[in-house]
């Protein structure tokens, strides 16, 4: 059979962890309007069957979207973007056909050409772009001569079927890398800390949604209806502490109760939510607190190393 890795990649913002959990079929990476989302690489499956029999097996790789660096965290993640291409089978790199191709997006072509990695260029969200500017990205795109250029929209399952080919087409022949039935390698404590920061990024402005970070320390069954889940909410400074919990704990209340519907419906037990708001300095900067919470200098980010 054919299987590989595949680490889907490009500017924030473009559609990455949309189109994989589109791909998944499952929500195994968060989504928000906001750029610079996903901060970890996160791994989702892809199992073709034939007749009750694995055909193809696709290991996607949501990773963070490329960016100018503005602290160590973003430097960081750059970084772990680039490692998750030596061990690449084929990549997808994601374009958006609603913004101008840019030099962050040539940026990328150049560092992709010089990987030498097989590459399915993407062009996303095109439900909502004009038909000539979806042409005239493919157009644009097609001069960098990379293998193939697949337009798709993530949000409504458009065109996905040819972008899978286009991939499973260039892996080469390999082993079964998970069981069929899985979906993600990701651990449920990071998924549900995962799954909180989303519903925080819906709802804070400006720069505060860079400045969260969330931890999930423990989750315990009480009995068999009830999981209490204990969050640490990590802010930068203490003026955003009490935007985060807002006023008379309005903030917090809200955010919470959404995040506790969602991880009701992932681990289909009632939950009890702990959320504690912490600060930590600048976080973000500081190399040893990095390590700590998990965003290592290189490899992939846990937040239980
Ligand atoms: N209309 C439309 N919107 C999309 C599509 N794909 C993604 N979006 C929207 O684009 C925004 C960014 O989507 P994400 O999937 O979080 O983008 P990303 O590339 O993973 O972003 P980072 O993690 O920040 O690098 C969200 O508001 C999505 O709803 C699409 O196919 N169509
Ligand atoms: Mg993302």
């Amino acid at each position: 059979m054919r299987s590989g890795f595949v680490p889907i990649v490009g500017r924030p913002n473009v559609g990455k962890s949309t189109l994989t959990n589109a791909l998944v079929g499952s929500k195994i990476s968060i989504i928000s309007k906001r750029p610079q989302t996903t901060r970890n690489t996160i791994r989702g499956v892809v199992t073709g069957m034939e007749e009750g029999v694995p055909a193809y097996q696709l290991v996607l790789v949501d990773t963070p979207g490329i960016h100018k660096p503005r602290t160590e965290l973003g430097t960081r993640l750059n970084s772990l973007v680039y490692g998750t291409l030596a061990e690449a089978d084929v990549v997808a790199f994601v374009i958006d056909a609603t913004q101008p191709i840019g030099p962050g997006d040539r940026l990328i072509a150049e560092r992709l050409r010089q990987a030498k990695a097989e590459t399915v260029v993407v062009v996303s969200k095109t439900d909502v772009a004009k038909k000539a500017n979806v042409v005239e990205q493919l157009t644009e795109a097609a001069e960098w001569g990379f293998e193939a250029y697949v337009p798709v929209s993530a949000l409504q399952g458009q065109n996905l079927e040819p972008l899978v080919a286009e991939l499973v087409g260039r892996l080469p022949e390999g082993p079964l890398y998970f069981d069929p039935d899985t979906v993600s390698d990701q651990p449920d404590l990071d998924l549900a800390a995962e799954l909180i920061r989303e519903k925080f990024l819906d709802r804070l402005r400006d720069e505060l949604p860079h400045s969260v970070v969330v931890v999930v320390d423990d989750m315990a069954e009480r009995d068999d209806e009830l999981a209490v889940v204990a969050a640490r909410v990590i802010v930068e400074r203490h003026s955003q502490r009490g935007i985060v919990i807002g006023k008379g704990g309005e903030m917090l209340k809200t955010v919470g109760t959404e995040a506790r519907h969602e991880l009701e419906s992932l681990f289909g037990t009632r939950i009890h939510l702990d959320l504690r708001v912490v600060v930590e300095p600048d976080w973000q900067r500081r190399p040893q607190l990095l390590d700590r919470l998990g965003f290592g200098a290189s490899g992939s980010r846990s937040n239980h190393p």
